[in-house]
């Protein structure tokens, strides 16, 4: 059937625009802590510790990563607090040191490996809040 054209007649039907819906419950973000001491790595090898001095303070936190480069060695020490901890090849194992008594720690590597195994140690150096090692 013939007829007049009929014209399209876009019938614009506005489209609300979606309501922004905010995160609900969205919590701040949480702050790194400004006081993480930073990671000093002692790597054990034969038949020595690398460093073989670190100086700690009482009281503050260190966080050493022990790690092996060679052969599998260990770090103890009841005085500061550092369990029986196996030094491997690998990505190491993270032990928190709080120094509760200032002195001059002398550890020895705590796993028997070798003939240079006597003589491995780590002299750890803890100070107080006056610079004193008594
Ligand atoms: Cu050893």
């Amino acid at each position: 059937m013939c007829g007049p054209a009929v014209s399209d007649l876009a019938v614009a039907t506005p489209i609300p625009a979606a309501p922004v819906i905010s995160a609900a419950g969205s919590a701040a973000p949480v702050p790194i802590p400004q006081t993480a001491p930073p990671i000093v790595t002692v790597a054990a090898s034969n038949w020595k510790f690398t460093p073989n001095t670190l100086a700690l303070h009482t009281g503050e936190t260190a966080r050493l990563r022990l790690v092996s480069t060679q052969g599998v060695h260990g770090l103890q020490s009841t005085g500061l607090g550092i369990p029986l901890t196996v030094m491997q090849p690998g990505a190491g194992v993270i032990v928190n040191v709080t120094p509760k008594k200032a002195g001059v720690y002398v550890l020895h590597c705590a796993i028997v490996c070798g003939p240079g195994h006597p003589n491995m140690t780590i002299t750890i150096t803890v100070t107080d809040s006056k610079g004193s090692t008594h």
